[in-house]
C-alpha cells in the first residue's frame, strides 16, 4: 500500500487492546519491585489504560484476568469503563493459580479438579455476557514434569471434553481464543505447546475457536510470520498477545527485542488481509513491566506496534510481487529492506495530529503530570499485582 492516506486510514482504524495486569506490579521469581502510583483494584486498572489511549488514540480495549480483575460488579465496571471511553476486550481465564491445579487443571486426571477448572471457564464467559467482552483468551499452565508422571493421549482427551463444555456456552458474537506455550511451568510435556495442537483444537471445535500468538511463546529461531500466515490462510488467526522476548518468555515490551520480526510478522498480517476489521485478529499486549514505568511502557509498546504496522503498510505490493514473480531474489528482499528502513515516526505523528492528540504520545504522556498525580492520590490500600 503505497497511498500515503489509505496507509493512515489503516493506521488510525488498526486497535490495540492493553491487558490490565501490565498496570500492576509484576516481577520476577525473584523479586517484585512495587512502583508508586500502582492501581489498586480493576477500576484503576483502567484509568491507567485510559491514560494510554488518551495520548495514542488507538488502544480503546482493555484485557482483564479473572480473578485478578474479579468485581461484586460487572455492570458498573463496564460502565466506567465506557465513561473513559474504553470498552472490555479478552477475559482471560486463570487456572494456573489454586493448589488444586498442580497437576493440570482440565487435564488433570482427577474428574473433580477437571470439574471445577471447566466451572471457571463458563464463570468467565457470565463475565463477557455482563461485560460485553467478545473474547475468552484460554491459557493453560497444564503439562508435565516427569516422563511416565500421566497419558499425554489422555490429557489431550480431556482437553477436547473442556473445550467442547465452553465452546457450547458461547453466545454467536464470542469467540474461544486458545493460547499456546512451548514450556513453562510444566518442563517435560505441555498440553497445548505450539500452534498446530492449538490449530488443531479449534479446527474441531468450530468457527468461533481461533488460535493465539503470543510472540514470547516459541522456541528460537522458530519463524513466527510462517506460523501467521498460515493461520490467516485458514481463518484461524484470532489474536497476538504482542510482547518482546530474549530468552524465553521474557514479556518485555513489544517491539524491544527484535523490531525487524515485528514488522516481519505485521508483513504477514496486512498481506493475508489481517488488518481488516472483519478478519478479527485482536491485536492485543501481553507484558509485564517489573523495573520499568508501567504506563510509558505501554505507550511505547503501542507505538513499537505502531510503527511496525507502518513500514509493513508502506512495502510497495506490486513491486514486491513483480520481483517474487521473476524470481528476483535481491529485489523482492530488497524491496521488504527499503520499507523497514523508513523512518516512519513522522508519519505517525500526522496521524497522530490528524486524530486531535501530540505528535509525541510518551513526552505528552510524562509532561502531563498524571504519574506524580496517581503517586499521590494511590496511597494506602493494596496495590494490584501479577496475580493480585
Ligand atoms: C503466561 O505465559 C502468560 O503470559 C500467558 O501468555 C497468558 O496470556 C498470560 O500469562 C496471562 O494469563
Ligand atoms: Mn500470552
Ligand atoms: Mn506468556
Amino acid at each position: 500500500m503505497s497511498d500515503v492516506s489509505a496507509v493512515k486510514a489503516a493506521l488510525k482504524s488498526q486497535v490495540i487492546e492493553t491487558p490490565s495486569w501490565g498496570y500492576g506490579n509484576s516481577g520476577t521469581r525473584f523479586k517484585v519491585f512495587a512502583q508508586p502510583g500502582v492501581p489498586r483494584n480493576p477500576f484503576e486498572k483502567l484509568a491507567d489504560a485510559a491514560q494510554v489511549h488518551a495520548h495514542t488514540g488507538v488502544a480503546p480495549k482493555v484485557s482483564l484476568h479473572i480473578p485478578w480483575d474479579r468485581v461484586e460488579d460487572y455492570t458498573a465496571l463496564t460502565r466506567y469503563a465506557e465513561e473513559l471511553g474504553l470498552r472490555v476486550g479478552a477475559i482471560n481465564s486463570n487456572v494456573f493459580q489454586d493448589e488444586d491445579f498442580k497437576l493440570g487443571s482440565v487435564t488433570h486426571p482427577d474428574p473433580k479438579v477437571r470439574r471445577k477448572a471447566t466451572d471457571h471457564l463458563l464463570e468467565c464467559v457470565d463475565i463477557m455476557d455482563a461485560t460485553g467482552s467478545p473474547d475468552l483468551k484460554l491459557w493453560f499452565s497444564d503439562g508435565t514434569n516427569y516422563p511416565g508422571q500421566d497419558d499425554i493421549a489422555g490429557r489431550q482427551d480431556r482437553l477436547a471434553e473442556a473445550l467442547a463444555e465452553v465452546y457450547e456456552r458461547l453466545g454467536d458474537d464470542q469467540r474461544m481464543l486458545l493460547e499456546y506455550k512451548l514450556f513453562e511451568p510444566a518442563f517435560y510435556t505441555t498440553d497445548v505447546p505450539d500452534w498446530g495442537t492449538s490449530y488443531a483444537h479449534c479446527l474441531k471445535l468450530g468457527p468461533k475457536a481461533q488460535v493465539v500468538v503470543d510472540t514470547g511463546h516459541h522456541a528460537p529461531g522458530t519463524n513466527i510470520e510462517f506460523i501467521v500466515a498460515f493461520l490467516l490462510r485458514e481463518g484461524k488467526l484470532g489474536a497476538f498477545d504482542f510482547n518482546s522476548r530474549f530468552y524465553a518468555d521474557d514479556d518485555l515490551m513489544a517491539g524491544a527485542a527484535d523490531p525487524f520480526q515485528l514488522f516481519r510478522i505485521m508483513h504477514e498480517v496486512v498481506k493475508n488481509g489481517g488488518l481488516k476489521s472483519e478478519t478479527g485478529v485482536n491485536f492485543m499486549l501481553d507484558q509485564c513491566h517489573n523495573i520499568e514505568a508501567k504506563i510509558p511502557a505501554v505507550i511505547r509498546s503501542v507505538t513499537n506496534v505502531q510503527e511496525a504496522t507502518a513500514k509493513a503498510l508502506l512495502i510497495d505490493a506490486e513491486a514486491l510481487a513483480a520481483a517474487q514473480l521473476s524470481g528476483d531474489v535481491l529485489a523482492a528482499n530488497g524491496v521488504l529492506m527499503d520499507a523497514f528502513n523508513t523512518d516512519v515516526r513522522p508519519l505517525l505523528a500526522g496521524v497522530r495530529e490528524e486524530l486531535g492528540l501530540a505528535p509525541d504520545p510518551f513526552a505528552a504522556y510524562l509532561a502531563s503530570g498524571n504519574q506524580e498525580r496517581i503517586a499521590a492520590d494511590r496511597v494506602g490500600g493494596e496495590q494490584a499485582g501479577w496475580g493480585a
